[in-house]
């Protein structure tokens, strides 16, 4: 409860949601005209992924939409954060649609709406067409455009009955660890063109969202979901704030303040000066990346805590993001990376929901007036099936109380959060971790594809149907 006496109640419209993406559950990897994505090269290249593990068949949503729609109305959840597979549906990157990659998403948009739960789209999670990256990827301004073209097609075919739209998932994994520490795909190690995939993905928001609103209704609203990150300073020596500030522009900076302001941090053009020269933001380009949003939306887990490592760079990196000899952070390879005190999950990220709150207050001055959305936020734990077939998650739904009294925290200190998406609907596939990491608040058994409601389903869809959250259950006795 967030006082003594009352528990937390929020806004009579709050949108009470689940988010996945496509590669980490649809499966069907190769059906009706799919092609490889960056992710299917990258899972099938031998060391990239846990066990070798691929979204080949991931949990089958694509074959069990139907019963995951029903599962997320039973549990009472009013909303549902999906991604559209950009090579389901655009095989090549490039020319017209496939019709039967666009009906998939129009069933399952059909499906959601006859269950009375709202669909949100997110254009691009993380799946670039292999095609589009073999011509070079995010580095490459003609990316960005194609992206436009894609939007295009997906706001026609889906515009008429999917109100809320998001361009880009978390662009900053996409750029730094795609192409900087090469953690994720496409795997490529190049500071120049993480920086050049920044910007590329930075356009290929400000067209898609125009593109969007050409097809669409104008009572669709488009925002973007960033993974902004809350960096705190190991002490407030200069040269620590140095550090947060550099790592600060690098994480947030180089997204919202195009996004929302239609510059580049000064301080950001001047710590990267020595890795490139920005020559490809072309005249004109921050104003297309500056388009108006209707709504922002903010991923978080864990904030990140940086000092000045007095030039010795920093050995395996502690930033939560994954081992790699490669940095993420270009022109920054003198910041340290710490490990923030508290309580873990089992990523390794501390727990710590005041950063949340903090993150909505930022933007809340960055971007008044601006409608909040929590697009992502959730937790991963060794979950086991109990002999009596059940999943219990204590740790887990004290992570979502903690995170959504913070949140309700927000609402009353004056921030027009509108919604809350948990990661994940389901356990799936979690990148470079493989099935190794469990976010799902429905068990996911992968030898059988069961899907088991864990405790913390039924306490979450509590609150989504009353509005209020419910009673932290008592650790059981040990
Ligand atoms: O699984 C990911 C998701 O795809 C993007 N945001 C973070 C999640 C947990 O790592």
């Amino acid at each position: 409860m967030s006082d003594a006496a009352q528990p937390a109640t929020f806004p009579p419209a709050f949108v009470w949601g689940a988010a996945t993406s496509a590669y980490q559950i649809e499966g069907a990897a190769r059906e009706n005209g799919r092609t490889p994505s960056i992710w299917d090269t990258f899972s099938h290249t031998p060391g990239k992924t846990a066990d070798g593990d691929d979204g080949d068949i991931a949990v089958d949503h694509y074959h069990r939409y139907r019963d995951d729609v029903a599962l997320m109305a039973e549990l009472g959840l009013n909303a549902y954060r999906f991604s559209v597979s950009w090579p389901r549906v655009q095989p090549t990157g490039r020319g017209p649609a496939v019709q039967v990659g666009l009906d998939f998403y129009r069933r399952l948009v059909d499906e959601l709406l006859a269950h009375g739960i709202k669909p949100a789209v997110t254009l691009y999670h993380w799946d670039l067409p292999q095609e589009l990256e073999d011509a070079g990827g995010w580095p490459e301004r003609d990316t960005a455009l194609r992206f436009a073209e894609y939007a295009q097609l997906v706001g026609e075919a889906l515009g008429d009955r999917v109100e809320q739209w998001i361009t880009l998932n978390e662009p900053w994994c996409s750029a730094f660890l795609g192409y900087g520490s090469g953690v994720h795909a496409p795997g490529r190690t190049d500071p120049v063109a993480a920086l050049r995939a920044a910007h590329h993905l930075n356009l290929a928001h400000g067209l898609g969202t125009s593109a969007l609103r050409s097809v669409m209704p104008t009572r669709n609203q488009v925002a973007v979901s960033l993974n902004s990150s809350v960096v705190r300073p190991l002490s407030h020596s200069p040269a620590d704030l140095d550090a947060a500030r550099r790592i600060d522009d690098l994480a947030n900076g180089v997204f919202h303040d195009p996004m929302l302001h239609g510059t580049y941090p000064a301080t950001l053009l001047a710590a990267t000066s020595t890795v490139t020269d920005w020559s490809y933001v072309l005249d004109g380009d921050l104003r297309t990346i500056q388009q108006p949003l209707d709504a922002l939306g903010l991923n978080y887990y864990t904030p990140m805590l940086v000092s000045a490592a007095d030039g010795v760079p920093d050995g395996p990196r502690a930033d939560g993001h994954g081992a790699s000899p490669f940095s993420p952070w270009p022109g920054a390879d003198d910041v340290a990376f710490h490990q923030a005190p508290g309580e873990r999950t089992e990523m390794g990220w501390t727990v710590d929901p005041d950063g949340l709150h903090e993150l909505i207050m930022r933007y809340v001055q960055e971007a008044p007036g601006l409608p909040l959305y929590i697009t992502e936020n959730g937790a991963a734990y060794e979950d086991e099936v109990d002999a009596g077939g059940r999943v219990h998650d204590p740790e887990r739904i004290a992570y979502l109380h903690g995170h959504l009294v913070a949140v309700h925290r927000a609402i009353t200190d004056g921030a027009d959060v509108r919604g809350y998406y948990l990661w994940s609907l389901m356990d799936n596939f979690e990148w470079a971790y493989g099935y190794a990491k469990r976010f799902g608040m429905v068990h996911v058994d992968y030898a059988t594809l069961e899907r088991t409601p864990k405790s913390s389903a039924r306490w979450y869809g509590e609150a989504a149907r009353t509005g209020a959250l419910p009673e932290v259950p008592a650790a059981p006795a040990v």
